[in-house]
């Protein structure tokens, strides 16, 4: 495969306003025709070309009727004749059955479905697979009723009846012209719930989950979820839903989290399914903040999708930002955001620092799922927050309603969003989408220096290099700022270039230094940096110690506040680090551990945000402060750190953790669900004192629900208590039937911080409910070990690696996008110790070595070994 460029972008050739499809589906293949209503641009004598994928067998082309002349490129169909327009029918014949790609039309379970995004749709038939080609769709499915009673499409139902000999038929209609990777086709004996929500305008829509009759129990919770982003999007954007009907169908082997077809979102059953006694309580959250995800797709993707594969983040970045705030209006704002800030720097960050850095709109792919990362979505939402901070968020609003206004129905570009931002502000965007081309992760440095009875503050910006882009131009970024005087009150003194608001004085930084003066600043006061985490950077102050365990007290900004005690825990965990690689005895000083003091103290504190104020930085994290990282150090440093907090307070955690514990059953409601929080993570503490392997038994016997057991068997999973074998295996028997609760055995397992993981994880790896072929479980034990677990992944004897290395071999045999998503972790050996370092290069040859490697893995692990 060839890389294609940003920059190369041509208009269609050929575009199709209607198509027909009619699907006869079977056990042993499916039949597929195709008719389709085109117009052609350009050269019309020149041949028709077509995108056609690998797995799919041409049986005839029509033009207008009449059989046309065509031939098989390897990823292409050119058809001879087509001239300015007319009508093509192409019948094709592929097999569901042996499609483990998970792409196009397959099978899972016994259910047909399909999975079009980014280009599956050519896996089904010949067409224009190109989101910049919109059509009408009108879908016939005929298959056998005993098998499949339910026949789903976009859209609309407009006929259904029997056909003889056990079959049956239903006819779907959608108005609304979309591109190819919206289709979607679900065939299968399914089970559903069905509800109601009536929009603004008083329309009234049917609202249906449909999943396997076993799992319908598990549905209530993410129906309620899409009722509530219904309702959201209505009230905070004044979008309705504009079908009568929506459809979600939950598929146990699904590439992506969910997918937001047309009037038919599919849903990995992960991100759809939820009981007491199979889900965490943030396995709630994400079930919700998808289901919104998916329906704000919407508008965000659907009714204004995008011109090609290079603006994926004007729908992703979009979207996340739209489900994020959705999220937080639903639970806690300041909880939320740190959880996104933690997926930033835990994910984002080491992508942006590493050699498959790329900017939130690349200009180049060889594959372009790819580039479903991180930085397209999360970094890319960032991206739209830091707008919306800039602008407002009465501007904002402004500008999306001129977005849609000027693009409802049209496939359009990152520039074209940026321009309805500006025009409706009157801000000028021009510098600030920087953001959109240049990869990279500013570092940003704020000092101090008083005169007199001002204090003027500089913050200097400063991007390293990434693959392709030796230079880095300033960014133009929003700095949230407070002060907070020695009484604890906040203070807002008059300053030149800023302008305060609600939450904190919005600095707007464009250049590579630029300074700003605050008035009559009293002497002794702290300021409070990068409030709300205005922008995706990496912050380095001249705040001292002493001021950090002040901001922790008293600052009124949750994320700076949390921020604060991240730093004072980070700076004790690399100075442990640092004296283990160095033989010296670990340093006096324990900033982290003496500031969690006053915390026990502040009864008033909502357990969630303690809960958090209390949770380290992890090794992933704190792994991107080291030059090199020296992987098994900083574990132990980490663990000592942990033992250090376990020992002091053990007397409180201890009080803290028996007042929590519930005195009634399971509840759902968000004090019991702070009190869970809290009193897990406490738990993850306790255990490790004396008497800590009854204390998590008796955890592990009472709970009644998914959160709190799954809590004790992750405290279980990294100990040697005497319990330990006997509550993994009760554990699996209970777990046995549920897939979902399943890869939770796998994944508390190969996140164990014992020592002897890697053996595990391999000996997992032939355990007989473990496969390859089930992306859910795939990830459950390998993504886990290999991006969750730094120290075990990095285990010296480099057996991780290699680990890795022959999964991704063997499944790019089965799944090449799926073994593609594997392969970041090896790619990262540039900052890592040398030994390890050239143990992470043979891998990645060892890889490469291979000659039927697909073009999806080729092109990351080509990239990761320069
Ligand atoms: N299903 C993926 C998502 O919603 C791709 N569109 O982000
Ligand atoms: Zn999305």
């Amino acid at each position: 495969k060839v890389e294609i460029f940003l920059a190369d972008y041509e208009p269609p050739k050929t575009v199709v306003t209607d198509i027909r499809l009619v699907f006869c589906l079977f056990d042993t293949h499916a039949d597929i025709t195709a008719t389709s209503t085109f117009t052609r641009n350009g050269d019309l004598a020149a041949p028709m070309v077509l995108d056609a994928g690998d797995m799919l067998e041409i049986v005839s082309v029509k033009l207008d009727g009449v059989a046309a002349r065509h031939s098989r490129g390897k990823r292409t169909l050119t058809v001879e004749g087509a001239g300015a327009g007319g009508t093509l029918e192409i019948v094709t014949r592929i097999k569901p059955q042996d499609n483990t790609k998970l792409e196009g039309l397959y099978r899972s379970g016994g259910m047909f479905c399909t999975q079009c995004e980014a280009e599956g749709f050519r896996q089904i038939t010949a067409f224009p697979d190109r989101p910049d080609v919109m059509a009408r769709y009108a879908v016939r499915i005929e298959a056998d009723k005993a098998s499949c009673p339910v026949l789903l499409s976009n859209g609309n139902p407009v006929a259904s009846g029997g056909l003889g000999e056990g079959r049956h038929f239903a006819e779907w209609e959608d108005p609304f012209p979309k591109p190819s990777y919206l289709f979607a086709l679900v065939a299968g004996d399914l089970g559903h719930i069905t509800d109601h929500f009536t929009t603004a305008s008083g329309r009234r829509v049917t609202l249906n989950i449909y999943a396997d009759p076993r799992d319908l129990d598990k549905c209530d919770h993410a129906m309620e979820s899409l009722k509530r982003s219904m309702r959201w999007d209505e009230e905070v954007y004044g979008l309705e839903y504009d079908l009568d009907l929506f459809n979600i169908v939950a598929v146990g082997d699904f590439n992506m989290g969910a997918m937001e077809n047309k009037g038919l979102n599919v849903f990995n059953t992960k991100c759809v399914l939820a009981s007491p006694e199979t889900a965490t309580d943030r396995d709630y959250d994400s079930v919700e903040g998808i289901i919104g995800h998916e329906y704000f797709h919407n508008w965000t993707g659907n009714r204004v999708t995008c011109r090609d594969w290079f603006q994926l983040s004007l729908k992703e970045g979009l979207t996340v930002f739209r489900d994020q705030e959705f999220s937080a209006d639903m639970g806690s704002r300041a909880v939320k955001r740190l959880d996104d800030v933690r997926i930033l720097r835990s994910h984002q960050f080491p992508e942006d620092g590493g050699p498959l850095a790329h900017p939130v709109r690349p200009d180049r792919y060889v594959e372009i799922n790819n580039f479903y990362t991180v930085t397209v979505y999360n970094k890319g939402a960032e991206v739209i927050r830091m707008m919306h901070r800039l602008i407002g968020a009465e501007a904002f609003r402004k500008g999306m309603d001129l977005y849609f206004a000027r693009h409802d129905g049209q496939a359009v570009t990152c520039d074209d969003f940026a321009a309805a931002m500006a025009d409706a502000s009157g801000k000028d965007l021009s510098q600030f989408k920087r953001w959109y081309s240049q990869a990279g992760t500013p570092v940003l440095s704020v000092s101090r220096a008083r005169t007199g009875n001002d204090v003027i503050v500089t913050i200097e910006q400063e991007t390293a290099p990434t693959p392709g882009q030796p230079v880095k131009e300033p960014f133009h970024m929003p700095f949230l700022m407070g002060w907070v005087a020695t009484d604890g009150q906040a203070i807002t003194p008059v300053v030149t270039g800023g302008d305060w608001r609600e939450d904190g004085c919005l600095l707007e930084v464009r250049e590579g230094r630029q300074s700003f003066t605050f008035k009559d600043v009293p002497e002794g006061a702290v300021p409070s940096l990068l409030r709300g985490f205005s922008a995706p950077v990496r912050l380095k102050s001249d705040l001292t110690r002493e001021d950090l365990a002040f901001l922790l007290r008293y600052d009124s900004d949750p994320f700076a506040r949390w921020e604060a005690a991240q730093t004072l825990a980070r700076d004790q965990v690399l100075g442990v680090t640092a004296a283990l690689i160095e033989g010296r005895n670990a340093p006096a000083d324990t900033p982290f551990s003496d500031a969690v003091e006053s915390l026990f103290a502040d009864k008033a504190l909502d357990p969630a945000f303690l809960a958090e104020l209390l949770t380290l930085p992890g090794e992933v994290e704190l792994g991107q402060m080291m030059e090199v990282l020296e992987p098994g150090h900083l574990h132990e440093a980490r663990e000592a750190t942990l033992n250090d907090l376990a020992t002091r307070y053990e007397a409180e955690m201890r009080a803290r953790y028996d007042s929590l514990r519930p005195k009634g059953g399971y509840k759902q409601d968000g004090a019991a669900r702070a009190a869970r929080r809290l009193a897990n993570l406490l738990l993850q503490f306790l255990a490790r004192r004396p008497g800590g392997d009854a204390l998590v038994k008796a955890h592990y016997e009472a709970a009644d629900n998914m959160t709190d057991r799954i809590a004790a068997l992750s405290a279980v999973s990294d100990s040697d208590f005497a319990c330990r074998g006997a509550i993994l295996a009760d554990f699996y028997e209970r777990s046995k039937d549920e897939p979902l609760v399943l890869d939770k055995w796998f994944a508390v397992q190969a996140t164990s911080r014992r020592g002897d993981t890697v053996q595990k994880v391999r000996e997992l790896s032939r355990h007989p409910a473990f496969t390859l072929k089930n992306p859910n479980r795939l990830r459950s034990l390998v993504s886990s070990f290999t991006m969750l677990n730094q120290a075990g992944f990095h285990d010296p004897s480099g057996q991780g690696y290699r680990f890795l290395a022959e999964t991704i071999l063997a499944v790019d045999k089965i799944n090449p996008l799926i073994a593609a998503r594997l392969v970041a972790p090896l790619g990262r050996w540039a900052r890592v110790e040398p030994a390890r370092q050239a143990m992470m290069l043979d891998s990645l040859r060892f890889i490469l070595d291979e000659p039927k490697l697909s073009d999806d893995v080729r092109e990351l692990a080509a990239k990761s070994l320069k």
